[in-house]
Order: structure tokens, then C-alpha cells, then sequence
């Protein structure tokens, strides 16, 4: 296979092994903002994208699906259990959000991770082309980008955080916090969500290597006294706004969002929460002060229905299984105390729905719930706000994710403050269409125009500045 100028590094390749049409397996696409914001890049480029397809012990050459040249790495069952299960997201999600779940620490999750980020270091390696550009991705592959410079140092690296980056005395507990850091270094440019990360990852490199760093540029010294360039600062993400306005301007998508108030009993206002069922996304807090609102009798059940999403994830980590047993035996409560024959307080789901189905939902929602603990930017947020063409509904954000930075005509809300965010809620519900209608024409002008083109295109323009430095 020839060598790619352009190659992405990811945890998961885009795309998913489904059944076809005679029941054979098929690779399908999976639709996620990202394959779509470096689509374009990718053919121009006849670019190649090196990530696990999802499924241990599968050992799958180089192929094409939909025009995307996909390289696959292996990962074992027992590396699947410490390198993505233990050391990504039961010591490196936990420590980022905020310690809101304790960090694990397991040194043999280490060593997996170790083990892993080089070989996918080894397969970008391979596929990249003399004096290429490699893009890497999120926290799973912080040792990538030094590993793949040892490794070829004529490549353009550029590394991008998702997640949040923490304050330092919270970072300082990582045992491998220096071995991290050198990890990030080895990229030219390193993309963050929000300033106040990037302000944290400099932080931490001053302290902890006490390298030189002017303003956003940082100074790496080499092995011999040379020393080469790195740039840290925030490049918020976005969505595909396209699918989203197309799919909401459809009319058997509007006739659904209609059929989902009325199967809800046509309550005066619907709220909704959709996220992955995960500790972070302040699912809790946010059915807490719903129901005390329920409770108060400042809400009722024939005038008010909560629609929760929650998207199964991560089902073989032990935090999450007792944030779902929580969250079940708060809403089994809720409804309990307060549901009728006719009306439900809470329709709680936990399952996964196609798109289609999600926008009806945000057509449907007249307020949008988003009360993360900490969330690197919150993509359901922009996606409520793209779907909402005729300028009404209120978003009720958390001033801890990375989209209230922008999204600022939002209702922000501290979830930790409960009488505060059943306040929100309240004005939320209460608030007048014509207020509603200048936040909201507000929200949507951020959103469409800065989408995730205009994402990716500020990122690798930073990344070409680099290749001249
Ligand atoms: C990480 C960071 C950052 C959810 N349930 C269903 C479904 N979803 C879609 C949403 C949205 C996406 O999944 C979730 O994105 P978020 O940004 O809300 O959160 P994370 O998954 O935690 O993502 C986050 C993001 O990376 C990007 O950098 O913003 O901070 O944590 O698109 O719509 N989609 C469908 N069915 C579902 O049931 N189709």
C-alpha cells in the first residue's frame, strides 16, 4: 500500500463491522463528527486512518471502507481489559475529570498502555509518507506523538486532547506525569478544547520538566543541545451542522418530534438529557433537582416530562455499573413517588438511537439539560442548538464544559448547586419566547459558524505553520 501524506491516529478506526444483506460481515461507517470534519482532508490527501476496529483479537490487513484507507491495530482481550478499560478510562478519565470517580493506579495498566501507544506509534510509522503529517487523537494515545518522533523525525505531528486537562495538583498524582508530558511534547502542535487546558498542560510542563515557555510556545530540549518549537492552546471543537439542519428541516422528522409530545401525554413543557451514561455528565444532580422540584410541587407531572437518554458505555468498568444502579434506583423513585396512569415524571432510556431519532428529540425538548461535572467541550449542546431552526427552546449549560466558553446566551448553571440549578431549570421552563428567541438566535450563529471544518481547518493550518518552522 503507498505511503500517506496525511494520517490520522485514533483509538477506534470509523467504522463498525455490522451484518449485511445475505448475513455476511460488513464495515459500515460509523458518522461521528470527526470522520466527517477530515473527510475532505483524507481523500485529497489520500490519507490513511490508524485505529482498533473495536473488537479484541481481530487481526485484519489494511482495507477500504467508503474511501478511506483504514489500517487496523490489534489489540488483544487482556490488553483491551488494562490498556482501554484500566489505564484510558479507569485512571486517565477519572484523574481529568476532576477526580470525580478515583483514579485507579495499576502499574501493569501502564505498561500495557505503554506497550500499546507504541504500536500504534509503529503502524503511523509505517504508513506516513517521507515529510508527512500525522494527526493523533485523545487521551488513549498520549505517548503517540514522542514515540512516532523517535521514530520519524521528518513527520509533522499534532496531537488533540478531547478531554479536559487538569490543574496541576490534580495532575501531580499521575505516577507517569513527567513520561505523559514528554509523550505530548513529541507533537508540534497540541490541540486543547478550551483555553483553561492548555493554561493547565503549560503549567504542568514548566513544573514538572521546567522547560522554557513563552506564551503558548514551548521549548523542547533535544538529546544534543539542540532544541525544537511545541505550541499548547485551545482549539474548541464542533459538529457537522449540515446533517443536523438538513435532518431538522425534514418533515416526517418534525411530524415524529410531534408524535413524541403526544405519546408523552403533550406535557406543557418537555426537558430532555441525552448523554453516555457516564459519571461525568451530572446525570444525577440533574434528576436530584428535578425531582425535589417535583417534590417542592413547583413542577408537576401533567404540565412537565424529563426525557433522559442515557447511552450505554463502558459497561465493563465498575464505576459505571454503580452510577448506573444510582441512577436507576433515583428515577424508579422519582417515578414512583410522582408518576399517574396518564403521566410520567422521568422517561428514562438506556439505549442507543439512530440520529434521526435524536434530532426528533431535540425538536421535541423545550429545554436541553446539560449539567456535566466537567466535560471537555459537550457536543449534544451544539447539536440541540443546531436543530433548533425556528429560533426556540433554552439550553441549560454547565459552566464546566468546554462549550460554555462559547454557548454563552445559555442558562448556566453550577450542577454542584442544586437550589441554584432548580432555579435554572424553572427560569428555563418559564422563560418567554422572545427572550428565548434572541438567546437562541444568538447560540446558533456561534454554532453554524464555527463548525467542525472550520475546527479542523484551524488546526492544521497551526500544523502547516509549524512544518515552516
Ligand atoms: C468526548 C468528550 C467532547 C449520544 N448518545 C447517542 C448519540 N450520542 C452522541 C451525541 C454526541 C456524542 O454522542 C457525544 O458527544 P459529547 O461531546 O456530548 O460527549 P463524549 O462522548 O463524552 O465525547 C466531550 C467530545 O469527545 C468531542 O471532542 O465534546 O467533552 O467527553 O454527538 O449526539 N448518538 C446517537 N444515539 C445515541 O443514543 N446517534
Amino acid at each position: 500500500m503507498a505511503a500517506a501524506d496525511f494520517v490520522v491516529v485514533a483509538n477506534r478506526l470509523p467504522v463498525d463491522r455490522v451484518e449485511g444483506p445475505d448475513g455476511e460481515e460488513i464495515w459500515r461507517t460509523s458518522p461521528g463528527g470527526l470522520v466527517a470534519a477530515l473527510e475532505p482532508m483524507m481523500r485529497r490527501e489520500e490519507g490513511a486512518w490508524v485505529g482498533w476496529v473495536g473488537q479484541p483479537d481481530v487481526d485484519l490487513e489494511p482495507f477500504e471502507a467508503t474511501g478511506i484507507r483504514l489500517i487496523p491495530v490489534r489489540l488483544s482481550a487482556d490488553e483491551v481489559a488494562d490498556y482501554y478499560e484500566g489505564f484510558a478510562n479507569d485512571t486517565i478519565w477519572p484523574l481529568y475529570h476532576d477526580v470525580i470517580a478515583p483514579p485507579q493506579f495499576h502499574r501493569e495498566w501502564w505498561e500495557a498502555y505503554l506497550r500499546v501507544n507504541r504500536r500504534f506509534a509503529e503502524a503511523a510509522a509505517d504508513a506516513a509518507a517521507p515529510d508527512g503529517t500525522v494527526w493523533v487523537h485523545d487521551y488513549q494515545l498520549q505517548l503517540v506523538p514522542q514515540m512516532l518522533r523517535d521514530l520519524r523525525p521528518d513527520l509533522t505531528i499534532g496531537y488533540f486532547h478531547h478531554i479536559p486537562f487538569p490543574a496541576h495538583g490534580l495532575y501531580a498524582q499521575l505516577p507517569w506525569r513527567d513520561q505523559v508530558l514528554r509523550g505530548l511534547l513529541g507533537a508540534d502542535v497540541i490541540g486543547f478544547q478550551r483555553a483553561q487546558d492548555a493554561t493547565y498542560f503549560l503549567t504542568a510542563v514548566r513544573r514538572r520538566l521546567r522547560y522554557e515557555v513563552k506564551g503558548a510556545a514551548i521549548i523542547v530540549p533535544g538529546d544534543e543541545g539542540e532544541s525544537r518549537v511545541a505550541v499548547a492552546r485551545a482549539f474548541p471543537i464542533s459538529i457537522d451542522t449540515e446533517p443536523y439542519l438538513e435532518l431538522a428541516a425534514r418533515p416526517e422528522i418534525q411530524a415524529r418530534a410531534a408524535e413524541i409530545r403526544a405519546s408523552l401525554g403533550n406535557p406543557r413543557r418537555i426537558l430532555l438529557g441525552v448523554d453516555r451514561l457516564d459519571y461525568t455528565k451530572g446525570i444525577r444532580h440533574r434528576i436530584k433537582a428535578y425531582g425535589e422540584l417535583l417534590e417542592d410541587g413547583r413542577l408537576s407531572v401533567e404540565d412537565v416530562t424529563l426525557v433522559q437518554v442515557a447511552s450505554p458505555s463502558r459497561e465493563r468498568v465498575d464505576a459505571y455499573v454503580h452510577l448506573r444502579d444510582e441512577i436507576e434506583l433515583l428515577v424508579a423513585r422519582i417515578n414512583g413517588d410522582h408518576d399517574t396512569m396518564d403521566h410520567s415524571a422521568i422517561r428514562y432510556l438506556h439505549q442507543g438511537f439512530p440520529r434521526e431519532e435524536m434530532v426528533a428529540l431535540y425538536l421535541a425538548a423545550d429545554v436541553m439539560l446539560v449539567t456535566a461535572l466537567r466535560d471537555g467541550m459537550n457536543l449534544v449542546a451544539k447539536e440541540y442548538v443546531a436543530t433548533r431552526a425556528d429560533n426556540r427552546g433554552v439550553l441549560v449549560l454547565s459552566e464546566f464544559t468546554g462549550a460554555a466558553d462559547e454557548l454563552r446566551q445559555a442558562v448556566r448553571v453550577n450542577p454542584h448547586d442544586i437550589d441554584g440549578l432548580k432555579d435554572a431549570i424553572m427560569s428555563a421552563i418559564e422563560m418567554p419566547p422572545a427572550e428565548q428567541g434572541r438567546r437562541m438566535r444568538a447560540l446558533r450563529r456561534r454554532v453554524l459558524e464555527n463548525d467542525v471544518n472550520a475546527w479542523s481547518s484551524s488546526f492544521l493550518a497551526a500544523l502547516a505553520e509549524a512544518r515552516t518552522r
